[in-house]
């Protein structure tokens, strides 16, 4: 099955809990803390990989999560790490947030990789905060969540050579000639229903070619199949531009180039519609079944000409008439665009996610009013802390406050509180009865 779509869940694995205990030996008494700290959660990472070309593993499985974090436990033993989760995905997958619809990574060239949500961190163990002030720290930090987002996978099929043109040109026609495809033809239009890629040999080289589902007239505002299937030539350095010559003979066997101009002009006028990628890319226009109108192929290539328009070709794909030449000339023109492409582009400014550096300090954070007087405070550290905190733990409620008077947090907000019972939050943690 093809798919060239798919959104899902990725969840970090969550960090495991600290443990608290207390070293028991014969003849100690009262042995000090003990408890070790939770293993971090393991990562997802979404990686390209050559050998996969659809992303219907996602068609129904919707939520991948990576392992948690193990449980720190006593005699100081931490907890062990939870494994990372590697997800492949086709070469050319665009990798958005769900909810806004912002790229967040871009994965052109197999290996490509990039941390989607990261695992949260292992908590504390008792142990961990024995000082010269707190002999026994009966605490330890609960694990911190794994981050969790809903992304939306976008295949863009990564293709040299797109073929356009309106419906039952020849498209699919010429792609079965001149590569190893075999897509569906018929006399109808809208035969092809999904993009056909094609792998073309030539010597020893070799070049991927597209086929894509016929455009009308109004395609950009949705008439025929639309115009989403053009995102999967947008990569490609060329495009083949395919007419159909027999469609300008009229009655008595009388060619009418203007027929061939307003179809042109059609398809031309989509594509700019669509994007200005796609209208900017090199155009070789094609004359495909000549084999219908032989006598009268050259007076269309010189009244297209007249009108501004280079036929690169005429050809007849069901003969195979002209196919090997297209080939060969096609070959240089994908090389040189392929060697323009390795030039410093601008893929590489896209964001790569590292959830897991942009650790803030503690003391970096904002505090927020709300109309109603509820008291927000933000701040990335702050928030993982808090999260963290295992409130049910007097020792843990006691570092809790200690940490906001060191930062200065429990003065700010009685000055914003003043004498009110304002509610105060912190990663959606309502914390004011421990302040
Ligand atoms: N005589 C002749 N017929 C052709 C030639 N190329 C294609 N055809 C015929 O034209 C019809 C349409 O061909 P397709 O390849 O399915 O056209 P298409 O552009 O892929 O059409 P859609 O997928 O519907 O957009 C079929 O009946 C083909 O056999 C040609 O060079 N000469
Ligand atoms: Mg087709």
């Amino acid at each position: 099955m093809f798919l060239d779509q798919a959104a899902i869940k990725v969840i970090g694995g969550s960090g495991g809990r600290g443990c608290v205990s207390w070293r028991r030996e014969s003849f100690v008494p009262k042995g000090g803390p003990d408890g070790g700290n939770g293993g971090n959660g393991g990562n997802v990472y979404l990686i390209a990989d050559a050998n996969t070309d659809t992303l219907s593993a996602y068609a129904s499985k919707k939520v991948f999560k990576a392992e948690i974090g193990h449980y720190g436990m006593g005699k100081n033993c931490n907890g062990k790490g939870g494994e990372d989760l590697l997800l492949p995905v086709p070469p050319g997958t665009l990798i958005k947030d769900a909810a806004t619809g912002a790229i967040l990574a871009d994965l052109p060239h197999p290996g490509d990789q990039v941390l989607i949500a990261g695992g949260g961190r292992g908590g504390y163990g008792n142990a961990h905060f024995k000082s010269s002030t707190r002999q026994r720290p009966d605490f330890a930090e609960l694990g911190e969540p794994g981050e969790e987002k809903k992304i939306a996978l976008e295949l863009k099929l990564v293709a040299d050579v797109g073929i356009i043109g309106l419906p039952s040109v020849g498209k699919s026609t010429l792609i079965a000639a001149i590569s190893s495809a075999r897509p569906k033809i018929a006399d109808y239009p809208f035969t092809t229903l999904i993009p056909n890629l094609g792998v073309v040999s030539v010597d020893d080289r070799s070049y991927v070619v597209c086929d894509v589902p016929g455009l009308i007239g109004g395609a950009s505002e949705g008439k025929g199949l639309g115009i989403q299937f053009l995102r999967h030539i947008e990569r490609c350095g060329v495009l083949l531009h395919l007419l159909d010559v027999s469609r300008a003979l009229g009655e008595g066997n009388v060619l009418d180039p203007q027929i061939l101009l307003a179809d042109y002009k059609t398809i031309r006028a989509e594509l700019e519609a669509h994007s200005p990628t796609l209208s900017q890319k090199q155009e070789l226009v094609l004359l495909n079944k000549h084999d219908l109108v032989a006598s009268h192929t050259e007076d269309a290539v010189a009244a297209l000409k007249e009108a501004g328009i280079d036929v690169f070709m005429s050809i007849s794909a069901a003969a195979h008439s002209g196919t090997e030449e297209l080939k060969k000339k096609l070959l240089p023109l994908v090389l040189s665009f392929r060697k323009a492409q390795l030039e410093p582009r601008e893929e590489t400014s896209l964001p790569v996610l590292r959830p897991g550096e942009q650790s803030d300090q503690m003391g970096a954070y904002r505090i927020e009013q709300q109309e109603d007087g509820s008291i927000f405070v933000r701040g990335k550290r702050l928030e993982q802390f808090v999260r963290m905190t295992n409130f049910e733990s007097i020792g843990g409620v006691r570092r809790f406050k200690d940490v906001f008077e060191r930062i200065g947090l429990l003065r700010a907000i009685r000055s914003v509180r003043k004498e009110s019972e304002a509610a105060v939050y912190v990663a959606g943690i309502r914390i004011d009865e421990y302040l």
